[in-house]
Protein backbone atom coordinates (compact mmCIF):
# COMPACT_ATOMS: atom_id res chain seq x y z
CA UNK A 1 0.00 0.00 0.00
CA UNK A 2 0.96 3.50 -0.68
CA UNK A 3 0.31 6.32 1.34
CA UNK A 4 1.05 10.15 1.88
CA UNK A 5 1.79 12.89 4.73
CA UNK A 6 4.21 15.04 3.97
CA UNK A 7 5.45 12.81 1.50
CA UNK A 8 4.85 9.32 0.03
CA UNK A 9 5.35 6.49 2.08
CA UNK A 10 4.78 2.69 1.31
CA UNK A 11 4.29 -1.04 3.52
CA UNK A 12 3.05 -4.06 2.90
CA UNK A 13 -0.87 -4.88 3.09
CA UNK A 14 -0.25 -6.16 6.71
CA UNK A 15 2.05 -2.72 7.70
CA UNK A 16 4.84 -4.14 8.10
CA UNK A 17 8.13 -2.55 6.57
CA UNK A 18 7.06 1.24 6.33
CA UNK A 19 9.43 3.05 3.94
CA UNK A 20 10.24 6.56 2.78
CA UNK A 21 9.68 6.96 -1.68
CA UNK A 22 9.19 10.71 -1.53
CA UNK A 23 9.97 12.78 1.14
CA UNK A 24 9.20 16.63 1.94
CA UNK A 25 6.63 17.33 -0.08
CA UNK A 26 3.89 20.75 0.34
CA UNK A 27 0.51 18.07 0.50
CA UNK A 28 0.47 15.29 -1.93
CA UNK A 29 -2.76 13.65 -2.27
CA UNK A 30 -4.66 10.84 -4.30
CA UNK A 31 -2.26 8.26 -5.11
CA UNK A 32 -3.10 6.01 -8.64
CA UNK A 33 -0.84 3.24 -9.56
CA UNK A 34 0.35 1.95 -13.27
CA UNK A 35 1.96 -0.70 -12.16
CA UNK A 36 2.50 -2.02 -15.63
CA UNK A 37 4.90 0.91 -15.82
CA UNK A 38 5.81 0.81 -12.13
CA UNK A 39 4.85 4.26 -12.24
CA UNK A 40 2.95 6.50 -9.14
CA UNK A 41 1.01 9.62 -10.09
CA UNK A 42 -0.54 12.41 -7.59
CA UNK A 43 -1.98 15.34 -6.85
CA UNK A 44 -0.92 18.51 -4.59
CA UNK A 45 -3.39 20.64 -4.22
CA UNK A 46 -1.42 22.37 -1.34
CA UNK A 47 1.60 23.34 -4.42
CA UNK A 48 -1.46 23.02 -7.33
CA UNK A 49 1.02 20.61 -9.01
CA UNK A 50 0.17 16.72 -10.67
CA UNK A 51 3.53 14.83 -10.61
CA UNK A 52 4.76 11.33 -11.06
CA UNK A 53 7.90 9.45 -10.11
CA UNK A 54 9.01 5.24 -10.69
CA UNK A 55 7.54 3.55 -7.88
CA UNK A 56 10.43 3.38 -5.95
CA UNK A 57 10.49 7.22 -5.53
CA UNK A 58 13.11 7.46 -7.93
CA UNK A 59 12.52 10.53 -10.97
CA UNK A 60 10.31 12.59 -9.50
CA UNK A 61 8.59 14.33 -12.78
CA UNK A 62 6.19 17.47 -12.73
CA UNK A 63 3.22 17.08 -15.25
CA UNK A 64 1.01 19.52 -14.49
CA UNK A 65 2.53 22.96 -13.07
CA UNK A 66 0.10 25.83 -13.91
CA UNK A 67 -3.92 26.42 -14.42
CA UNK A 68 -4.39 24.17 -11.54
CA UNK A 69 -6.27 25.43 -8.29
CA UNK A 70 -6.54 22.83 -5.95
CA UNK A 71 -6.56 19.30 -7.63
CA UNK A 72 -7.93 16.29 -6.03
CA UNK A 73 -9.22 12.85 -6.56
CA UNK A 74 -6.67 11.46 -9.22
CA UNK A 75 -7.12 8.90 -11.56
CA UNK A 76 -5.99 7.09 -14.54
CA UNK A 77 -7.38 5.55 -17.42
CA UNK A 78 -4.24 3.20 -18.61
CA UNK A 79 -6.31 2.15 -21.52
CA UNK A 80 -6.72 5.32 -23.19
CA UNK A 81 -3.35 6.51 -21.29
CA UNK A 82 -5.15 9.88 -19.58
CA UNK A 83 -5.09 11.19 -15.90
CA UNK A 84 -8.55 12.72 -14.73
CA UNK A 85 -8.91 15.12 -11.58
CA UNK A 86 -11.12 17.32 -9.96
CA UNK A 87 -10.18 21.43 -9.29
CA UNK A 88 -12.17 22.11 -6.50
CA UNK A 89 -11.99 25.85 -6.67
CA UNK A 90 -12.71 25.82 -10.40
CA UNK A 91 -15.44 23.44 -9.95
CA UNK A 92 -14.58 21.49 -13.07
CA UNK A 93 -13.35 18.12 -13.70
CA UNK A 94 -10.43 17.97 -15.97
CA UNK A 95 -8.30 15.59 -18.07
CA UNK A 96 -4.65 15.39 -19.78
CA UNK A 97 -2.35 12.89 -21.22
CA UNK A 98 -0.38 10.64 -18.87
CA UNK A 99 2.91 12.95 -19.57
CA UNK A 100 0.74 16.11 -18.43
CA UNK A 101 0.51 16.99 -21.88
CA UNK A 102 -2.58 18.59 -23.82
CA UNK A 103 -4.86 19.65 -20.00
CA UNK A 104 -8.31 19.97 -20.57
CA UNK A 105 -11.70 20.66 -18.93
CA UNK A 106 -14.26 17.96 -19.85
CA UNK A 107 -17.35 18.94 -17.25
CA UNK A 108 -17.93 22.36 -15.60
CA UNK A 109 -20.32 24.18 -13.19
CA UNK A 110 -20.21 21.69 -10.40
CA UNK A 111 -20.29 23.15 -6.73
CA UNK A 112 -17.24 21.03 -5.04
CA UNK A 113 -15.82 18.33 -7.11
CA UNK A 114 -13.83 16.03 -4.78
CA UNK A 115 -12.58 12.25 -5.49
CA UNK A 116 -12.82 10.87 -9.80
CA UNK A 117 -12.86 7.56 -10.41
CA UNK A 118 -12.06 5.84 -13.77
CA UNK A 119 -14.17 3.13 -15.18
CA UNK A 120 -11.96 1.30 -17.75
CA UNK A 121 -14.05 -1.36 -18.76
CA UNK A 122 -17.52 0.66 -19.48
CA UNK A 123 -15.04 3.71 -20.15
CA UNK A 124 -17.15 6.25 -17.66
CA UNK A 125 -15.48 8.48 -15.49
CA UNK A 126 -17.53 8.52 -12.01
CA UNK A 127 -17.33 11.62 -9.38
CA UNK A 128 -18.47 13.04 -6.30
CA UNK A 129 -20.21 16.19 -6.16
CA UNK A 130 -19.65 16.72 -1.85
CA UNK A 131 -21.29 20.39 -2.57
CA UNK A 132 -24.52 19.07 -4.00
CA UNK A 133 -24.36 15.28 -2.68
CA UNK A 134 -24.32 13.82 -5.50
CA UNK A 135 -22.50 11.16 -7.27
CA UNK A 136 -22.57 11.42 -11.46
CA UNK A 137 -20.95 9.90 -14.15
CA UNK A 138 -20.12 10.92 -17.94
CA UNK A 139 -18.65 9.84 -20.96
CA UNK A 140 -14.68 9.94 -20.95
CA UNK A 141 -15.04 13.45 -22.82
CA UNK A 142 -17.29 14.58 -20.14
CA UNK A 143 -20.48 14.06 -22.56
CA UNK A 144 -23.78 12.44 -21.33
CA UNK A 145 -23.75 13.96 -17.58
CA UNK A 146 -26.16 12.32 -15.83
CA UNK A 147 -26.80 11.57 -11.50
CA UNK A 148 -26.46 8.49 -10.67
CA UNK A 149 -26.89 8.81 -6.88
CA UNK A 150 -28.82 12.21 -5.94
CA UNK A 151 -28.61 12.82 -2.38
CA UNK A 152 -25.68 10.93 -1.76
CA UNK A 153 -24.50 13.02 1.36
CA UNK A 154 -27.16 11.39 3.82
CA UNK A 155 -25.65 12.71 6.90
CA UNK A 156 -25.45 16.65 5.60
CA UNK A 157 -21.90 16.45 4.22
CA UNK A 158 -20.33 13.97 1.08
CA UNK A 159 -19.95 12.47 -0.85
CA UNK A 160 -16.07 12.14 -0.48
CA UNK A 161 -14.04 9.21 -1.84
CA UNK A 162 -15.37 7.01 -4.07
CA UNK A 163 -14.46 3.65 -5.44
CA UNK A 164 -15.49 1.78 -8.62
CA UNK A 165 -16.05 -2.37 -8.37
CA UNK A 166 -15.76 -3.47 -11.79
CA UNK A 167 -15.45 -6.87 -12.32
CA UNK A 168 -13.18 -8.00 -15.59
CA UNK A 169 -14.28 -11.26 -17.34
CA UNK A 170 -10.80 -12.76 -18.53
CA UNK A 171 -11.36 -12.83 -22.60
CA UNK A 172 -8.53 -13.40 -23.38
CA UNK A 173 -9.02 -15.84 -26.80
CA UNK A 174 -6.61 -18.90 -28.08
CA UNK A 175 -7.45 -21.35 -30.60
CA UNK A 176 -6.25 -23.37 -32.76
CA UNK A 177 -6.61 -24.45 -36.08
CA UNK A 178 -7.78 -27.83 -37.71
CA UNK A 179 -5.17 -29.29 -40.49
CA UNK A 180 -6.55 -31.03 -43.24
CA UNK A 181 -3.89 -33.82 -42.97
CA UNK A 182 -5.35 -33.87 -39.41
CA UNK A 183 -4.09 -32.88 -36.04
CA UNK A 184 -4.22 -29.03 -34.55
CA UNK A 185 -1.64 -26.38 -35.81
CA UNK A 186 0.10 -24.16 -33.00
CA UNK A 187 -2.11 -22.77 -30.37
CA UNK A 188 -3.10 -18.82 -30.76
CA UNK A 189 -3.63 -16.08 -29.20
CA UNK A 190 -6.09 -13.29 -29.99
CA UNK A 191 -4.17 -9.87 -30.10
CA UNK A 192 -6.78 -6.68 -28.92
CA UNK A 193 -5.63 -4.23 -31.52
CA UNK A 194 -4.73 -0.87 -29.76
CA UNK A 195 -1.54 1.43 -29.98
CA UNK A 196 1.60 1.37 -28.31
CA UNK A 197 5.09 3.51 -28.32
CA UNK A 198 7.68 1.53 -30.22
CA UNK A 199 11.62 1.12 -29.68
CA UNK A 200 13.75 2.68 -27.04
CA UNK A 201 11.38 3.76 -24.13
CA UNK A 202 14.15 3.03 -21.60
CA UNK A 203 16.91 5.53 -22.42
CA UNK A 204 18.51 5.93 -19.21
CA UNK A 205 19.18 1.99 -19.34
CA UNK A 206 20.33 -0.27 -21.65
CA UNK A 207 19.31 0.83 -25.04
CA UNK A 208 21.04 4.16 -24.08
CA UNK A 209 24.48 2.63 -22.34
CA UNK A 210 24.86 -0.39 -24.94
CA UNK A 211 24.32 1.99 -27.71
CA UNK A 212 20.98 0.93 -30.21
CA UNK A 213 20.49 3.92 -32.34
CA UNK A 214 18.36 1.34 -34.47
CA UNK A 215 15.81 1.33 -31.86
CA UNK A 216 15.02 4.91 -32.15
CA UNK A 217 12.95 7.27 -32.46
CA UNK A 218 10.16 6.33 -30.69
CA UNK A 219 7.23 6.33 -32.29
CA UNK A 220 3.45 5.25 -32.10
CA UNK A 221 2.10 2.36 -33.94
CA UNK A 222 -1.65 1.16 -34.67
CA UNK A 223 -1.72 -2.37 -34.28
CA UNK A 224 -4.78 -4.17 -36.12
CA UNK A 225 -6.31 -7.63 -33.68
CA UNK A 226 -3.90 -10.60 -34.87
CA UNK A 227 -4.06 -13.85 -33.51
CA UNK A 228 0.16 -14.81 -32.43
CA UNK A 229 1.26 -18.42 -31.97
CA UNK A 230 1.24 -18.73 -27.65
CA UNK A 231 4.79 -20.49 -27.72
CA UNK A 232 7.94 -20.54 -30.42
CA UNK A 233 7.43 -23.34 -33.18
CA UNK A 234 8.86 -26.48 -31.51
CA UNK A 235 10.50 -29.16 -33.62
CA UNK A 236 7.64 -31.37 -32.96
CA UNK A 237 5.70 -28.93 -35.14
CA UNK A 238 8.11 -28.44 -37.56
CA UNK A 239 9.02 -31.93 -38.41
CA UNK A 240 4.66 -32.15 -38.78
CA UNK A 241 5.58 -30.00 -41.74
CA UNK A 242 8.16 -32.14 -42.86
CA UNK A 243 6.43 -35.35 -42.84
CA UNK A 244 3.77 -33.44 -44.76
CA UNK A 245 6.00 -32.42 -47.43
CA UNK A 246 5.09 -28.82 -46.21
CA UNK A 247 8.87 -27.63 -45.35
CA UNK A 248 12.05 -29.19 -47.35
CA UNK A 249 14.80 -28.17 -44.27
CA UNK A 250 15.87 -30.73 -41.97
CA UNK A 251 17.40 -28.53 -38.97
CA UNK A 252 19.75 -29.73 -36.46
CA UNK A 253 19.75 -29.66 -33.01
CA UNK A 254 23.07 -29.51 -31.41
CA UNK A 255 23.09 -32.63 -29.34
CA UNK A 256 20.59 -30.81 -27.20
CA UNK A 257 17.08 -32.67 -28.32
CA UNK A 258 13.91 -32.52 -30.17
CA UNK A 259 10.43 -32.53 -29.14
CA UNK A 260 8.74 -29.71 -27.48
CA UNK A 261 11.85 -27.49 -27.83
CA UNK A 262 11.74 -24.44 -30.15
CA UNK A 263 13.41 -25.69 -33.78
CA UNK A 264 16.34 -23.89 -34.64
CA UNK A 265 18.88 -23.57 -37.40
CA UNK A 266 15.71 -21.98 -39.46
CA UNK A 267 16.50 -18.89 -41.91
CA UNK A 268 14.00 -16.76 -42.91
CA UNK A 269 13.03 -18.93 -45.75
CA UNK A 270 12.43 -21.92 -43.93
CA UNK A 271 10.05 -20.24 -41.59
CA UNK A 272 8.18 -18.87 -44.37
CA UNK A 273 7.66 -22.14 -45.58
CA UNK A 274 6.33 -23.44 -42.87
CA UNK A 275 3.44 -20.78 -42.60
CA UNK A 276 3.09 -21.53 -46.22
CA UNK A 277 1.92 -24.65 -45.13
CA UNK A 278 -0.10 -24.18 -42.53
CA UNK A 279 -2.22 -21.69 -44.55
CA UNK A 280 -2.67 -24.43 -47.34
CA UNK A 281 -3.48 -26.80 -44.08
CA UNK A 282 -6.11 -24.42 -42.88
CA UNK A 283 -7.40 -22.22 -45.54
CA UNK A 284 -5.90 -19.47 -42.88
CA UNK A 285 -3.87 -16.34 -43.42
CA UNK A 286 -0.77 -17.74 -41.76
CA UNK A 287 2.40 -15.34 -42.02
CA UNK A 288 5.10 -14.31 -39.76
CA UNK A 289 4.42 -10.99 -37.45
CA UNK A 290 5.63 -7.91 -38.77
CA UNK A 291 7.84 -6.37 -36.27
CA UNK A 292 5.75 -4.06 -35.03
CA UNK A 293 3.01 -6.93 -33.96
CA UNK A 294 5.75 -8.62 -32.58
CA UNK A 295 7.07 -5.61 -30.35
CA UNK A 296 3.51 -4.78 -29.49
CA UNK A 297 2.41 -8.21 -28.37
CA UNK A 298 5.83 -8.27 -26.43
CA UNK A 299 5.14 -5.82 -24.53
CA UNK A 300 1.48 -6.31 -23.78
CA UNK A 301 0.63 -3.32 -22.90
CA UNK A 302 3.71 -1.66 -21.01
CA UNK A 303 5.96 0.16 -21.19
CA UNK A 304 8.83 -1.05 -19.46
CA UNK A 305 12.58 -3.06 -20.31
CA UNK A 306 10.51 -6.55 -20.21
CA UNK A 307 6.95 -6.86 -19.53
CA UNK A 308 7.28 -8.16 -15.92
CA UNK A 309 9.16 -4.58 -15.72
CA UNK A 310 12.54 -2.98 -15.51
CA UNK A 311 14.61 -5.30 -13.17
CA UNK A 312 16.82 -8.06 -14.36
CA UNK A 313 14.38 -11.19 -14.74
CA UNK A 314 15.07 -14.13 -10.99
CA UNK A 315 14.18 -17.19 -13.44
CA UNK A 316 11.22 -15.14 -15.63
CA UNK A 317 13.30 -16.30 -19.25
CA UNK A 318 15.89 -17.68 -21.20
CA UNK A 319 18.76 -15.84 -21.11
CA UNK A 320 22.96 -16.28 -20.99
CA UNK A 321 23.88 -15.27 -17.63
CA UNK A 322 22.12 -12.76 -15.51
CA UNK A 323 18.37 -14.38 -16.12
CA UNK A 324 18.60 -16.47 -13.09
CA UNK A 325 17.08 -19.16 -15.01
CA UNK A 326 18.81 -23.05 -14.91
CA UNK A 327 19.03 -23.22 -18.96
CA UNK A 328 22.48 -23.55 -20.61
CA UNK A 329 20.90 -23.69 -24.23
CA UNK A 330 17.27 -23.82 -25.15
CA UNK A 331 14.57 -24.86 -22.82
CA UNK A 332 11.48 -26.63 -23.69
CA UNK A 333 8.55 -23.46 -25.28
CA UNK A 334 6.68 -22.52 -22.02
CA UNK A 335 9.45 -23.21 -19.10
CA UNK A 336 8.68 -19.78 -18.22
CA UNK A 337 5.74 -17.48 -16.93
CA UNK A 338 3.42 -15.83 -19.88
CA UNK A 339 3.27 -12.12 -20.78
CA UNK A 340 0.20 -10.06 -19.74
CA UNK A 341 -1.08 -10.89 -22.93
CA UNK A 342 -0.66 -14.58 -22.48
CA UNK A 343 2.70 -15.35 -24.60
CA UNK A 344 5.35 -17.19 -23.51
CA UNK A 345 9.18 -16.69 -24.20
CA UNK A 346 8.84 -13.45 -26.12
CA UNK A 347 11.77 -12.68 -24.17
CA UNK A 348 14.69 -15.19 -24.88
CA UNK A 349 14.85 -18.50 -25.52
CA UNK A 350 15.40 -18.04 -29.58
CA UNK A 351 15.26 -15.02 -31.85
CA UNK A 352 12.01 -15.31 -33.51
CA UNK A 353 11.55 -13.89 -37.13
CA UNK A 354 9.85 -11.25 -38.11
CA UNK A 355 8.50 -10.35 -41.94
CA UNK A 356 10.37 -6.86 -41.87
CA UNK A 357 13.94 -5.79 -43.51
CA UNK A 358 16.51 -4.29 -41.37
CA UNK A 359 16.54 -0.51 -41.60
CA UNK A 360 18.99 1.21 -39.78
CA UNK A 361 16.57 2.87 -37.44
CA UNK A 362 12.95 3.75 -37.29
CA UNK A 363 12.63 7.04 -39.39
CA UNK A 364 10.41 6.14 -42.09
CA UNK A 365 8.91 3.50 -40.37
CA UNK A 366 4.95 2.49 -40.71
CA UNK A 367 2.95 2.93 -38.31
CA UNK A 368 0.11 1.17 -39.24
CA UNK A 369 1.32 -2.04 -38.09
CA UNK A 370 2.54 -3.70 -41.26
CA UNK A 371 6.09 -4.89 -42.13
CA UNK A 372 8.45 -2.45 -43.53
CA UNK A 373 9.60 -4.28 -46.50
CA UNK A 374 9.78 -0.89 -48.79
CA UNK A 375 13.25 0.85 -49.68
CA UNK A 376 16.26 -1.61 -50.32
CA UNK A 377 16.54 -3.70 -46.95
CA UNK A 378 20.14 -3.91 -45.61
CA UNK A 379 22.56 -6.55 -46.78
CA UNK A 380 24.46 -8.73 -44.97
CA UNK A 381 28.18 -8.07 -45.39
CA UNK A 382 29.13 -12.23 -44.95
CA UNK A 383 27.05 -13.04 -47.96
CA UNK A 384 26.98 -10.43 -50.24
CA UNK A 385 23.28 -11.60 -51.61
CA UNK A 386 20.67 -12.05 -48.85
CA UNK A 387 17.86 -9.12 -47.45
CA UNK A 388 18.97 -8.62 -43.85
CA UNK A 389 15.60 -9.67 -41.97
CA UNK A 390 14.55 -8.48 -38.63
CA UNK A 391 14.65 -11.37 -35.73
CA UNK A 392 13.26 -9.75 -32.50
CA UNK A 393 13.47 -11.07 -28.64
CA UNK A 394 17.04 -12.14 -28.27
CA UNK A 395 18.02 -15.99 -26.76
CA UNK A 396 19.52 -18.18 -24.69
CA UNK A 397 22.64 -16.96 -25.60
CA UNK A 398 22.34 -13.34 -25.04
CA UNK A 399 22.44 -11.19 -21.47
CA UNK A 400 19.49 -9.97 -20.31
CA UNK A 401 19.85 -6.44 -21.71
CA UNK A 402 19.63 -8.62 -25.18
CA UNK A 403 16.28 -10.16 -24.28
CA UNK A 404 14.64 -6.68 -23.66
CA UNK A 405 11.13 -5.87 -25.64
CA UNK A 406 12.60 -3.04 -27.50
CA UNK A 407 16.06 -5.24 -28.63
CA UNK A 408 16.17 -5.57 -32.40
CA UNK A 409 18.12 -9.05 -34.46
CA UNK A 410 19.08 -9.49 -37.67
CA UNK A 411 20.52 -11.90 -39.64
CA UNK A 412 20.69 -12.68 -43.83
CA UNK A 413 17.36 -14.63 -44.75
CA UNK A 414 19.36 -17.36 -46.66
CA UNK A 415 22.31 -17.57 -43.96
CA UNK A 416 22.81 -21.27 -43.16
CA UNK A 417 25.69 -20.13 -40.23
CA UNK A 418 24.56 -18.81 -36.95
CA UNK A 419 21.41 -19.83 -36.77
CA UNK A 420 21.57 -22.19 -34.27
CA UNK A 421 19.60 -19.47 -31.66
CA UNK A 422 17.19 -18.53 -34.40
CA UNK A 423 13.77 -19.83 -34.16
CA UNK A 424 10.33 -18.31 -35.60
CA UNK A 425 6.53 -18.21 -34.16
CA UNK A 426 3.68 -17.75 -36.40
CA UNK A 427 0.98 -14.68 -36.71
CA UNK A 428 -2.22 -15.31 -38.36
CA UNK A 429 -4.18 -12.13 -39.47
CA UNK A 430 -8.03 -12.11 -38.54
CA UNK A 431 -11.28 -11.52 -40.33
CA1 LIG B 1 19.78 -19.58 -19.67
CA1 LIG C 1 11.76 -16.04 -27.96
Amino acid sequence: MYVTARGIFRANLDGSDVETIVPSLPGPQDIALDVANSMIYWVDPQSDKIHRARMDGSRVEDLVTSGLSQPEGLTLDLQGRKMYWADALTRKIQRANLDGSGVEDIVTGLRRPYSVAFDSINRMIYWTDEGVGRIQRANPDGSSVETVVDRAGRGGRGPFGLVLEVTVQPRRQTFSDTLTSGGQGPEMVVIPAGTFRMGCLNDDGDCGSHGFPQEKPVHQVSIRSFALSKYEVTFDQWEECVSAGGCTHHPGDQGWGRGNRPVININWHDAQEYVAWLSAQTGEDYRLPSEAEWEYAARAGTETKYSWGNDLPSNLANCRSDCGDPFGHTASVGSFPANPWGLHDMHGNVWEWTEDCLHSDYNGAPTDGRAWTSRSCLRRAQDGVSLERVLRGGAYDYPAYGIRSAIRGSQGENDRRYLQNDGFRVARSLP
